[in-house]
């Protein structure tokens, strides 16, 4: 039997904070509530699913480090770590796999620092505005491309 597509799943800062403070912007679900309707729809798809998440932006880097040949697909939410992290773009640059870039908010309707994104040129696609359904979606774009 095949085996299933190991997809990683990363979450960066404060993404842990998720349904403690800012509903209006992130919604009322928890990271915990996301990452369990991730797994199910995961299984759903026929999808390995790995779900992390870091503060700090070095553990971020080594494993995408860590992901390279490993991984059949890359979803992230790099949270701020999006508008400012060079180092992040230079490690999802050596992935050869499809790579989502994430975000529940629309991050085009929000402060102008945040419509620049480093990781968005080495993206496959982005999704963002969504809130938690964005995960879905996007592990739905990952079977896709993987698919196809
Ligand atoms: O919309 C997203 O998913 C973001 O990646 C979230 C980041 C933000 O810096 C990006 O511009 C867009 C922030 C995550 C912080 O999450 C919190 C959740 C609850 C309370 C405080 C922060």
């Amino acid at each position: 039997m095949a085996t299933e597509p190991q997809i990683l799943l990363l979450n960066g800062p404060n993404l842990n904070m998720l349904g403690q403070r800012e509903p209006a912007i992130y919604g009322t679900d928890t990271l915990a509530e996301i990452e369990q309707r991730c797994h199910a729809h995961a299984d759903a798809l026929g999808l390995a699913l790995n779900f992390k998440q870091s503060n700090h932006e070095g553990e971020l880097v080594t494993w995408i480090q860590d992901a390279n040949g490993v991984c059949d697909g890359l979803i992230i939410n790099a949270g701020a770590y999006t508008h400012t992290s060079i180092a992040l773009l230079d490690a999802l640059t050596l992935l050869d796999c499809p790579i989502i870039e994430l975000h529940l908010s629309n991050v085009f309707a929000r402060e102008k620092f945040r419509h620049h994104s480093y990781i968005s040129p080495v993206a496959t696609g982005v999704i963002c505005g969504l809130g938690g359904h964005g995960y879905m979606l996007a592990m739905d774009a990952v079977k896709r491309l993987l698919d196809d």
